[in-house]
């Protein structure tokens, strides 16, 4: 359960608009063609799910995280883990980690026309040397997408094999889309793969989110290429969901280089400063200030979050975003009773007094 709570924590603190590898362009069970900016960490987490039939209706998880990061020129480096590989002698008893490199060749994931990414990959439980071309098209509401993928030591096999996988998605609006996708190995064929979803962008948010259903265990390029079976034969229908996030590195800049620059806004040099008011642990330190009329007021950010100052009624302009470590100056020329708070804060509250 923990993870689930660090989870949530995350999916709060990092909901912004962010550029962001989207589900709305990618089935389930394709690597797609995108690569994250420089700078951005993309994490994806699927999790699905197995329930056994009575009497012991016990849950079977079968996870995989993604984490990939850009490193510029169209590179991104990636590893993917999952637990419940079909990979190994104790079938699904085994953890898979996947080391990849993809590099963008051609196009932009989620733009119209053709986007090509060429993926190389090391499977330490198969011990194989993998890879993967992915093509999309994207022509309006629909993008189809194919892969080519070889593996030297498929299922820790010792001849090396190829499978091939295509899929498509359709989105109904900005925020929802259907996906589907089959795969196999061949020659020989194996047990096929698919999955369908429905997949739905978290508005005014860069996540995307998946409800799925599939076969495929673990989402490596191994995982994606061969369906899971039941020990009797017959297949497995797992059920879950895809979740996406991007982190901007810079946002952690704080973390790594102390306080973040000053920031000046607001009135010009000029205006007397009659009061200050900091900006701290989500409160206004001074609830209320009384100035004289042409003097101003200094409210300065000591806080890690970003802060405004917002009048009532739109009595005055008020402030831009004020980032941490932002100071506010605003001139007051009308007496009058400002009361004020903060707009991502709508409990932070204030008064200025002008007489
Ligand atoms: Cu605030």
């Amino acid at each position: 359960m923990t993870k689930h709570v660090w989870f949530a924590v995350l999916i709060l603190v990092f909901a912004a608009p962010l550029d962001a590898q989207s589900l709305l362009y990618r089935p389930p069970n394709l690597g797609g063609t995108w690569v994250p900016d420089a700078g951005v960490v993309q994490f994806n987490f699927v999790h699905r799910f197995h329930v056994s039939e009575g009497p012991v209706n016990e849950v079977q998880n079968f996870p995989t995280f993604t984490f990939a990061t850009g490193v510029g020129h169209g590179l991104a480096l990636g590893w993917r883990f999952g637990t419940n590989s079909i990979i190994g002698p104790g079938r699904l008893d085994n953890n898979e980690s996947e080391w990849f490199v993809r590099w963008r060749a051609h196009g932009v994931e989620g733009r119209d026309g053709f986007g090509v990414a060429v993926t190389a990959a090391y499977n330490e439980l198969a011990q194989s040397g993998d890879g993967e071309i992915g093509v999309d098209y994207t022509v309006q509401r629909l993008t189809l997408s194919g892969a080519v993928r070889g593996m030297s030591h498929p299922f820790r096999e010792p001849d090396a094999k190829a499978a091939l996988a295509g899929g498509a998605v359709v989105r109904l609006t900005n925020y929802i889309a259907m996906s589907a996708d089959i795969g196999s190995r061949v020659s020989p064929t194996t047990r096929a793969v698919w999955s369908a979803a429905i997949n739905f962008l978290i508005p005014g948010s860069p996540h995307t989110f998946s409800l799925q259903a599939s076969n495929a265990a673990t989402s490596t390029i191994q995982g994606n290429s061969q369906g899971l079976l039941r020990f009797d034969g017959s297949s497995q229908i797992l059920y879950g969901f895809e979740f996406t996030i991007p982190l901007h590195l810079k946002r952690f800049s704080p973390w790594f280089h102390g306080s973040p620059k000053p920031v000046a806004l607001g009135a010009p040099a000029g205006a007397a400063i009659a009061a200050e008011v900091d900006m701290a642990a989500i409160k206004f330190a001074v609830e209320s200030v009384t100035i004289s009329a042409g003097q101003a007021v200094r409210w300065t950010n000591r806080d890690p979050v970003e802060h405004t100052v917002t009048f009532d009624g739109a009595a005055e302009p008020g402030s831009p975003v004020i980032p941490p470590n932002g100071r506010y100056v605003h001139r007051f020329d009308k007496r009058g009773t400002y009361t004020y708070h903060c707009t991502p804060h709508p409990f932070m509250k204030g008064v200025v007094v002008v007489k």
